[in-house]
Protein backbone atom coordinates (compact mmCIF):
# COMPACT_ATOMS: atom_id res chain seq x y z
CA UNK A 1 0.00 0.00 0.00
CA UNK A 2 2.99 2.51 0.52
CA UNK A 3 4.55 1.96 -2.66
CA UNK A 4 0.99 1.86 -4.32
CA UNK A 5 0.96 5.72 -2.11
CA UNK A 6 4.26 6.31 -3.41
CA UNK A 7 4.28 6.23 -7.07
CA UNK A 8 0.75 8.05 -7.14
CA UNK A 9 2.44 10.93 -5.28
CA UNK A 10 5.84 10.86 -7.39
CA UNK A 11 3.12 10.94 -10.62
CA UNK A 12 3.32 14.65 -10.51
CA UNK A 13 6.29 14.98 -10.12
CA UNK A 14 8.98 16.32 -12.75
CA UNK A 15 12.46 15.06 -12.49
CA UNK A 16 15.83 17.92 -12.84
CA UNK A 17 15.92 17.11 -16.88
CA UNK A 18 12.52 17.53 -17.44
CA UNK A 19 12.95 21.25 -15.14
CA UNK A 20 15.39 22.28 -17.26
CA UNK A 21 13.56 21.81 -20.47
CA UNK A 22 10.75 23.72 -19.48
CA UNK A 23 12.66 26.39 -18.25
CA UNK A 24 14.39 26.67 -21.54
CA UNK A 25 10.87 25.98 -22.97
CA UNK A 26 9.59 29.09 -21.11
CA UNK A 27 12.29 31.65 -22.34
CA UNK A 28 12.00 30.63 -25.55
CA UNK A 29 8.00 31.82 -25.21
CA UNK A 30 8.98 34.95 -23.62
CA UNK A 31 11.58 35.58 -26.44
CA UNK A 32 8.35 34.84 -28.30
CA UNK A 33 5.84 37.07 -26.46
CA UNK A 34 8.65 39.83 -26.69
CA UNK A 35 9.40 40.18 -30.43
CA UNK A 36 5.26 39.15 -31.48
CA UNK A 37 4.92 42.42 -29.46
CA UNK A 38 7.47 44.34 -31.10
CA UNK A 39 6.31 43.45 -34.32
CA UNK A 40 3.22 44.45 -33.49
CA UNK A 41 4.17 47.95 -32.22
CA UNK A 42 5.98 48.35 -35.87
CA UNK A 43 2.88 47.10 -37.65
CA UNK A 44 0.57 50.02 -35.49
CA UNK A 45 3.11 52.80 -36.20
CA UNK A 46 3.18 51.53 -39.88
CA UNK A 47 -0.68 51.83 -39.98
CA UNK A 48 -0.44 55.11 -38.18
CA UNK A 49 1.30 56.92 -40.31
CA UNK A 50 -0.98 55.20 -43.48
CA UNK A 51 -3.75 56.43 -41.29
CA UNK A 52 -2.58 60.58 -41.32
CA UNK A 53 -1.45 60.31 -44.98
CA UNK A 54 -4.73 59.13 -46.08
CA UNK A 55 -6.43 61.37 -43.69
CA UNK A 56 -4.75 64.72 -45.15
CA UNK A 57 -4.90 63.15 -48.65
CA UNK A 58 -8.98 63.35 -48.35
CA UNK A 59 -8.99 66.53 -46.66
CA UNK A 60 -6.50 68.24 -49.81
CA UNK A 61 -6.22 68.21 -53.29
CA UNK A 62 -4.40 69.17 -56.33
CA UNK A 63 -6.19 69.39 -59.19
CA UNK A 64 -5.07 68.70 -63.09
CA UNK A 65 -4.99 71.87 -64.16
CA UNK A 66 -2.98 75.05 -63.88
CA UNK A 67 -5.02 78.62 -63.43
CA UNK A 68 -4.55 82.16 -62.23
CA UNK A 69 -5.10 82.91 -59.02
CA UNK A 70 -9.13 83.84 -59.32
CA UNK A 71 -9.85 81.17 -61.16
CA UNK A 72 -8.15 78.16 -58.57
CA UNK A 73 -10.47 80.59 -56.02
CA UNK A 74 -13.42 79.57 -58.54
CA UNK A 75 -12.37 75.83 -59.15
CA UNK A 76 -11.64 75.31 -55.67
CA UNK A 77 -15.21 76.58 -54.48
CA UNK A 78 -17.00 74.31 -58.18
CA UNK A 79 -15.23 71.08 -56.11
CA UNK A 80 -16.95 72.39 -52.79
CA UNK A 81 -13.71 73.37 -51.15
CA UNK A 82 -11.88 76.49 -50.65
CA UNK A 83 -8.41 77.29 -52.09
CA UNK A 84 -6.62 76.57 -48.86
CA UNK A 85 -5.85 78.54 -45.86
CA UNK A 86 -2.87 78.17 -43.80
CA UNK A 87 -3.44 79.53 -40.33
CA UNK A 88 -0.54 77.86 -38.43
CA UNK A 89 2.49 75.96 -38.22
CA UNK A 90 1.12 72.79 -37.81
CA UNK A 91 -1.18 73.21 -40.89
CA UNK A 92 2.05 74.28 -42.78
CA UNK A 93 3.56 71.23 -42.07
CA UNK A 94 0.55 69.26 -42.51
CA UNK A 95 0.54 70.60 -45.93
CA UNK A 96 3.97 69.83 -46.85
CA UNK A 97 3.21 66.13 -45.67
CA UNK A 98 0.57 66.28 -48.10
CA UNK A 99 2.28 68.45 -51.36
CA UNK A 100 5.13 65.28 -51.00
CA UNK A 101 2.78 62.69 -51.76
CA UNK A 102 0.96 64.45 -54.87
CA UNK A 103 1.80 63.54 -58.48
CA UNK A 104 1.27 67.53 -58.90
CA UNK A 105 4.48 67.99 -57.04
CA UNK A 106 7.87 68.43 -58.18
CA UNK A 107 11.23 69.12 -57.53
CA UNK A 108 9.97 72.48 -58.72
CA UNK A 109 6.61 73.74 -57.23
CA UNK A 110 5.02 76.70 -57.23
CA UNK A 111 1.38 76.50 -55.68
CA UNK A 112 -1.26 78.99 -54.84
CA UNK A 113 -2.96 79.11 -51.87
CA UNK A 114 -5.59 81.19 -50.49
CA UNK A 115 -3.97 84.49 -49.54
CA UNK A 116 -3.85 87.92 -51.15
CA UNK A 117 -3.74 91.72 -50.47
CA UNK A 118 -6.52 92.94 -53.24
CA UNK A 119 -8.97 93.85 -50.73
CA UNK A 120 -6.54 95.74 -49.03
CA UNK A 121 -3.19 96.28 -50.20
CA UNK A 122 0.12 95.35 -47.94
CA UNK A 123 -2.87 93.40 -45.80
CA UNK A 124 -3.14 89.94 -46.19
CA UNK A 125 -6.14 88.10 -46.15
CA UNK A 126 -7.59 84.76 -46.43
CA UNK A 127 -9.89 84.72 -49.13
CA UNK A 128 -12.66 81.95 -47.65
CA UNK A 129 -12.83 84.02 -43.96
CA UNK A 130 -11.40 87.00 -44.86
CA UNK A 131 -9.59 87.05 -41.60
CA UNK A 132 -6.30 88.67 -41.89
CA UNK A 133 -3.07 86.52 -42.23
CA UNK A 134 -1.30 86.01 -38.68
CA UNK A 135 0.91 82.84 -39.16
CA UNK A 136 3.04 83.53 -42.75
CA UNK A 137 5.67 81.51 -44.11
CA UNK A 138 7.72 83.72 -46.05
CA UNK A 139 10.62 83.30 -47.86
CA UNK A 140 13.52 85.95 -47.27
CA UNK A 141 12.87 89.51 -48.77
CA UNK A 142 9.03 88.53 -49.25
CA UNK A 143 6.38 89.58 -49.99
CA UNK A 144 8.48 92.36 -52.17
CA UNK A 145 5.25 93.34 -54.36
CA UNK A 146 7.27 93.72 -57.44
CA UNK A 147 5.98 96.79 -59.09
CA UNK A 148 2.45 96.46 -57.12
CA UNK A 149 1.34 93.58 -59.34
CA UNK A 150 2.15 90.91 -56.79
CA UNK A 151 -0.50 90.68 -54.96
CA UNK A 152 -1.55 86.92 -54.38
CA UNK A 153 0.60 83.94 -52.13
CA UNK A 154 2.03 81.15 -54.15
CA UNK A 155 4.13 77.90 -51.88
CA UNK A 156 6.84 77.28 -53.72
CA UNK A 157 9.16 74.49 -53.36
CA UNK A 158 12.89 73.82 -55.16
CA UNK A 159 14.89 71.34 -54.45
CA UNK A 160 18.04 73.32 -54.70
CA UNK A 161 17.40 75.56 -51.75
CA UNK A 162 18.26 74.65 -47.95
CA UNK A 163 14.69 76.15 -46.67
CA UNK A 164 11.52 75.15 -48.33
CA UNK A 165 7.70 75.60 -49.01
CA UNK A 166 8.03 79.22 -48.44
CA UNK A 167 5.74 81.80 -49.15
CA UNK A 168 5.59 84.68 -52.08
CA UNK A 169 3.72 86.79 -53.33
CA UNK A 170 3.10 86.68 -57.27
CA UNK A 171 1.44 88.28 -59.81
CA UNK A 172 -2.05 86.77 -59.18
CA UNK A 173 -2.72 86.19 -63.27
CA UNK A 174 0.36 83.37 -63.68
CA UNK A 175 -0.97 80.20 -64.03
CA UNK A 176 -0.01 77.97 -61.40
CA UNK A 177 -1.22 74.29 -59.54
CA UNK A 178 -2.94 75.17 -56.70
CA UNK A 179 -4.17 73.68 -53.22
CA UNK A 180 -8.15 73.20 -52.61
CA UNK A 181 -9.29 72.15 -49.31
CA UNK A 182 -12.32 70.27 -47.70
CA UNK A 183 -14.38 73.29 -46.08
CA UNK A 184 -14.60 72.13 -42.02
CA UNK A 185 -18.23 72.96 -40.35
CA UNK A 186 -16.56 74.80 -38.04
CA UNK A 187 -18.79 77.83 -37.01
CA UNK A 188 -16.22 79.60 -34.49
CA UNK A 189 -14.23 80.08 -38.10
CA UNK A 190 -16.51 82.62 -38.79
CA UNK A 191 -16.85 84.49 -35.88
CA1 LIG B 1 7.37 88.30 -54.60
Amino acid sequence: MKKLDDEIRNEGSINPCEFTDLVEIKQQDNWSINSRFKIFNMKLIVLLNIFVLLSSAAKYQVPSIKANWHKAHELCSSLGQRLVSIESRDKQSELQTFLGTSDKFSDFSRLWIGASDLARPKFYSWVHTGRLVTYTNWAPNEPNGVNGTERCIEIKYDINLNTNYLWNDNNCETPFYFVCENIENNIEEFK
